[in-house]
């Protein structure tokens, strides 16, 4: 009787020991300011299914999306502390911070996402990652932010001559502001959570996003004209803290790379099928599309944001190596 009743206590410690090994040890906390469903958010809760699976729970990730955590300008100052430990953001915020994510966010440097992809999957994008390193911050991966395009609630938008005096929106960093300077409209720097009701009190006339943004935002709402002038293509970027990056085994740091590689071809079908979707969405409920527009002098205005902005060798090297990559 009593071998049987310590057998019995030996079983149940031995199943709650599997327990408590199945549940999470640690979990990351990850931002995103877009709304649950949106590929970067399900990108990332895969990348922490991944890690869970090949950690054996040690390892998990929380996604905190639609700005749970904040804007994306103070998620980033959060995360080089290890209050988040995770975040995905634009590249757009962080020109400010880390010098090589200024040549990414530079208007027309991509001919296209085909070429971006080329970029940003070899040894340039392997760079720009490591570069965020020194400011506190661990470069795990890029995702896509497809083109960017202007959208207002004045007029359709054909040529620069339509940009002037309109006010937009633009992320935080002094690249954007300088274009829209060049192209004669007055740019306004402000968190995307805050454009949709500047957009609805006329605060500023319009913004300017990719279709999923402007589709999830609901900015197509307040502001339906969309010109199809893709003078951006940022990639986004899945970025650790190097504060929480410095807790973990070795063992830990590289199946937290990994997880988040892996989920790059995972976010990549999400985004071509979400553009669509978003697309159609927009369309159907009555934006107005311009799609006959001339890119030629949107691009020629830019020479001046390059002049201000790329002015470092290490930059002018970079720029000249994505010009030259296929
Ligand atoms: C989106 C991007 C966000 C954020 C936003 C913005 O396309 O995914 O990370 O940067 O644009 O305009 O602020």
């Amino acid at each position: 009787m009593k071998l049987m009743k310590t057998l019995t206590g030996m079983l149940l410690a031995t199943a709650a020991m599997a327990m408590t090994a199945t549940a999470c040890e640690v979990t990351l906390k990850s931002s995103d300011t877009h709304p649950d469903g949106y590929p970067t958010v399900e990108a990332v809760k895969h990348m922490g299914k991944l890690l869970e699976e090949r950690t054996n729970g040690r390892l998990c990730v929380e996604v905190f999306h639609s700005a749970q955590l904040g804007q994306e300008k103070d998620t980033i100052e959060q995360t080089k502390f290890g209050v988040i430990d995770l975040n995905r953001v634009s590249m757009g915020p962080f020109n400010n911070l880390v010098e090589e994510t200024k040549v990414v966010s530079l208007p027309f440097v991509f001919k296209g996402v085909e070429h971006m992809h080329h970029v940003m999957d070899g040894p340039i994008g392997e760079e720009i990652l490591k570069a965020f390193e020194p400011h506190g911050y661990v470069g795990l991966a890029f995702y896509d932010g497809g083109s960017r395009s202007f959208y207002n609630k004045v007029k359709p938008i054909k040529s620069v001559e339509d940009m002037k005096g309109m006010k937009v929106r633009v992320m935080q960093s002094d690249i954007f502001v300088d274009m829209m300077t060049a192209l004669g409209a007055n740019a306004t720097p402000m968190p995307y959570g805050e454009v949709y009701s500047a957009i609805q009190t006329g605060v500023i006339d319009g913004a300017e996003n990719n279709w999923p943004s402007y589709e999830s935002s609901g900015h197509f709402e307040v502001a339906g004209y969309y010109t199809l002038n893709e003078h951006l293509i940022v990639p986004e970027v899945l970025v650790m803290s190097k504060a929480s990056w410095d807790k973990l085994s070795a063992e830990d740091q590289a199946a937290v790379r990994q997880a988040a590689k892996d989920s790059v071809p995972v976010m990549r079908e999400l985004w071509s099928a979400r553009e669509k979707a978003s697309e159609e969405k927009v369309r159907a409920a009555g934006v107005e599309v311009i799609t006959d527009i001339d890119k030629a002098p949107f691009m020629a205005a830019m020479d001046s944001v390059y002049e201000k902005h790329v002015t470092s060798d290490k930059l002018k090297d970079l720029v000249a190596r994505i010009k030259a990559t296929d």
